[in-house]
């Protein structure tokens, strides 16, 4: 009897659904649902809430909640074997917070199939929307915060970051400060994570430590509630938030409300869920500490596993717990293909391919020419201001920018990931970029190591499916090892591995102080 697993991922703009065949080793299933465009009366633009403050960016529950009625709904109209899925797990993008009254526990424990979920669940909100990560209006907060932790180094050591705008702490803060009833009222706060888990379980989900670690809230070393952290955020938030633990760990049976309206299984279990990264480093199978990969997307992202602990002693990166067990890293840098597309629309040049021609064109290290393309406040570095930077470089010579944006980036990720001291053997690229091959030269040439391209659609949905197996199989009392889990699932190489030219990269070992140089200039007058 084949055993399938259903992973979810609620993303910025979309739900997806992977469901994977354990035994043929199998996705059977995979599809995405983009909010726009399928529930436009939520009037969401890429997945967010329009405000004045371009530095708020909330979303509603009510819609990754109507989100998920769809994705089920259309699991059954495609004949998906719900009836036979085992466990049910999910990811979903990190740090966004959902605020419940006292009466969101009755509530989920007797969801009725009848209603739909958004009829079922309108009443139990103590705040309306949700602020997510891509909020950024919270830097006082996280001044304060960090103060009361004894600075970026502290804060770091202690709960695996600094304080962030878009981490969860810091926005409940604002919240209690601005809306002291409300906060008053709220009885749980949950992450979007653990709010879907609460909805597939029908009951109050704990937070795993991959998600947890993103809220500057988590001890990350102890996997505890940090009470300092808690204190220095708002008061009594301890009662309000619920138990960390294991991602994938099981909560119990899958609500009836999927058994009776969608014919899931009565036996599913509903699983802990985690946040979209932690789930996409099991989907991209890097399980072994060392293992590294880079995501060129709307933001490009490096992340990679460790065994221990180690954090950022000048609080640019992050530490998270990973599904696997031990922890990952990431840093995120916000201006990723944002900027790429930006030159290529500033330069009107027709496509990817035309864009890593003109990056061919001009040399190696641009004859010294650097651009530094903070078209949107960044995270790493911390920049406020947005800003285009140019040194010795023509601002009318396509090639030499098509080359120095990129050069640009990667030579930031370099300098930022120091901190981490791994040496990979080869670095794995996912995300849309990588396809194109004159830019993974670059990246191999600047990080002075073998690159891949890897195919991932939907790694933190598939992330997610594998984590609910590995749950399914603890609680069977059966221990199935995470690296016989994701062999044969994890995603196929495509392209062969691109190596270093030594020559090349000893231009970019002596550029990048120069770079790290023209970078803290103009940090210092932008921040
Ligand atoms: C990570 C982060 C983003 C979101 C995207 O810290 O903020 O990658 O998780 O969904």
């Amino acid at each position: 009897m084949a055993r399938f697993f259903l992973g979810l991922d609620s993303s910025t703009q979309s739900l997806s659904a992977v469901v994977i065949d354990l035994d043929s080793r199998k996705v059977v299933y995979d599809k995405s649902l983009n909010f726009d465009e399928t529930l436009p009366q939520f009037k969401t633009r890429h997945g967010v809430l329009p405000n004045r403050d371009p530095l708020v960016k909330h979303s509603t529950p009510l819609l990754w909640l109507a989100a998920l009625d769809r994705l089920f709904a259309q699991m059954k109209k495609d004949g998906v074997a719900l009836g036979k899925i085992l466990a049910i797990s999910g990811s979903a993008q990190q740090h966004g917070s959902v605020y419940l009254n006292d009466t969101a526990e009755a509530t989920l424990a007797g969801l009725n199939p009848k209603k739909s979920l958004e009829q079922n669940l309108e009443g139990v909100f103590a705040r309306k929307t949700s602020p997510i990560w891509m909020d950024s209006s919270t830097a006082k907060e996280c001044a304060e915060i960090r103060k009361k932790l004894g600075g970026i180094k502290y804060t770091a050591s202690r709960t695996g970051s600094d304080a962030f705008e878009r981490f969860t702490g810091p926005q409940i803060r604002k919240f209690y400060k601005t809306q002291p009833d409300a906060y008053a009222r709220t009885a749980h706060i949950a992450l979007v994570s653990s709010f879907l888990a609460s909805v597939l379980a029908g009951k109050i989900a704990p937070i795993d430590f991959g998600d947890g670690a993103g809220m500057n809230l988590m001890d990350i070393r102890r996997k505890i509630w940090n009470h300092d952290a808690l204190r220095s955020t708002a008061p009594g938030l301890v009662t309000k938030l619920p138990a960390l633990t294991d991602s994938g760990r099981v909560i119990g049976p899958v609500s009836n409300y999927f058994v009776k309206k969608y014919g899931v299984n009565a036996a599913a279990l509903a699983t802990v869920w985690t946040g979209d990264n932690p789930a996409s480093v099991v989907g991209l199978g890097l399980i072994k500490p060392g293992q590294v990969a880079i995501s060129l997307g709307t933001s490009d992202t490096f992340f990679g596993t460790m065994e221990k602990c180690q954090t950022d002693e000048n609080g640019e990166g992050h530490v998270f717990g990973s599904p696997a067990g031990g922890y990952m890293t990431l840093i995120c840098f916000k201006n990723g293909s944002l900027a790429r597309e930006k030159i290529r629309e500033q330069y009107k040049i027709a496509d990817w391919k035309t864009f890593g021609d003109l990056v061919e064109q001009a040399p190696p290290g641009n004859n010294g020419g650097i651009l530094l393309p903070w078209f949107e406040a960044e995270i790493v570095p911390r920049v406020n201001q947005p800003g285009l930077h140019r040194f010795n470089l023509d601002a009318n010579d396509v090639a030499a920018n098509c080359r120095a944006v990129f050069e640009a980036q990667m030579l930031s990720m370099r300098l930022h990931s120091q901190w981490m001291q791994v040496a990979p053997e080869k670095i794995l690229v996912t995300g849309g970029a990588a396809s194109n091959r004159s830019l993974l030269q670059v990246l191999a040439n600047v990080m002075n190591c073998r690159v891949e391209q890897i195919e991932v659609s939907k790694s933190a949905a598939l992330g997610a499916a594998l984590q609910a197996a590995h749950g399914w199989f603890a609680a069977s009392d059966k221990e199935m090892k995470w690296d016989k889990l994701v062999a044969g699932f994890t995603a196929p190489v495509t392209g062969s591995e691109i190596r270093p030219d030594r020559k090349i990269t000893k231009i970019y070992d002596a550029m990048l102080n120069k770079y790290a140089a023209r970078e803290y200039e103009a940090v210092s007058v932008t921040v």
